[in-house]
């Protein structure tokens, strides 16, 4: 008698892989006999697998993993039925509780648009006056971006330099679009030596600590600066001064945004999502809006967010909030 054909190590993945999705083993059976496969040699393999010590291990990891799932399907699923999924409301002041029960509990993006427009910041902050008030400041800039790669951000120690806020100015009147140099948030300039910023900015009441610079950061950069799709650990009061951006949001839950992502940075681009490696990428909500002088932009703790500078930018970007404002979130690198 001839050699029964025995399975190969394809259809051990096959068959395990929809047992763990949540297949039953009669229905995998069906699909091994659908493909021309003995009945009773199918029900023996997949009965081998369904007891083996590994493949136990990993059940209960797979049904967490679906209920997750649901969990993330339904807050989609909630948020496309919103009247308008891809808006940011624009919104004057609530108020601090009124901040904090409506945005900041359920983590809803919102653009306030009467908080930064008081500022004397809107009036003080050009390139001339930071180069008068700061000019032998000595600043940490990114630079070299281009010739990095995609990863420009992610490592984005490894790109930064010092000079004077002098010498910073003076490039981005050099060359005023551009995403090769960038002033970012993982600086301590406005700690230290641009403390003075925080002279002209008047921030509402009771929202945030008194020691709001060690939470705050400046961001200075020319239009085309680009910062890739990423999420941060803490929630984000994000105030635009000098300059247009351009925001691309999508809320956390959105989970597919997760697959090849490196660190808090997604693989997928927006601006050219690859669509054969990323084929969920068009059925996600984008919110796409421009965040001009004047708006404060609340990013919740662990939404998505792409920003290109349409202009000459300058942004304080706070999280000193006067609430427990660090949170533990998936890190993709360490999978
Ligand atoms: O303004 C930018 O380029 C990026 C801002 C940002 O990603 C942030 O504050 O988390």
């Amino acid at each position: 008698m001839s050699e029964r054909p025995r399975l190969a190590d394809a259809w051990e993945g096959w068959i395990a892989e929809n047992l763990l999705r949540g297949a039953s083993q009669d229905e995998v059976v069906l699909g091994l006999v659908e493909e021309g496969l003995d009945e009773s040699e199918a029900r023996e393999r997949v009965r081998s697998i369904a007891s083996a010590p590994i493949f136990r291990a990993a059940l209960p990891f797979a049904r967490e993993s679906r209920r997750l799932r649901t969990f993330a399907r339904l807050d989609r699923a909630r948020w496309a039925a919103q009247p308008r999924p891809t808006d940011v409301p624009r919104q004057t002041w609530p108020g601090r509780d009124a901040f904090f029960e409506r945005y900041w509990a359920p983590g809803v993006p919102v653009i306030f648009t009467d908080v930064v427009t008081r500022w004397p910041a809107m009036e003080r902050w050009s390139l001339a006056s930071l180069e008068q008030r700061f000019g032998d400041a000595e600043i940490r800039i990114t630079s070299g971006r281009e010739a990095y790669g995609r990863d420009y951000d992610v490592d984005a120690k490894k790109l930064e330099t010092s000079s004077t806020l002098r010498e910073y100015v003076a490039r981005i009147r050099r060359e005023p679009v551009s995403n090769d140099h960038y002033m970012i948030a993982r600086n301590r300039n406005v700690r230290d030596v641009l403390s003075g910023l925080l002279d002209d900015v008047v921030l509402p009441r009771d929202l945030f600590r008194d020691d709001v610079s060690e939470g705050a950061a400046f961001w200075l950069g020319p239009a085309g600066t680009v910062t890739p799709l990423h999420h941060d650990t803490s929630n984000i009061f994000f105030c635009q001064v000098v300059g247009r951006k351009r925001y691309r949001m999508i809320a956390p839950l959105e989970i597919g945004v997760l697959d090849g992502a490196r660190s808090m940075y997604a693989a997928v681009d927006p601006e050219a999502p690859d669509l054969e490696r990323f084929p969920w990428w068009s059925s996600v909500n984008v919110r796409d809006f421009v965040l001009s002088p004047g708006d404060a932009l609340f990013i919740p703790v662990g939404w998505w967010h792409h920003v290109r500078a349409l202009d000459v930018s300058m942004s304080l970007a706070i999280n000193a909030f006067d609430r427990p404002n660090r949170w533990d979130w998936y890190v993709p690198s360490r999978d």
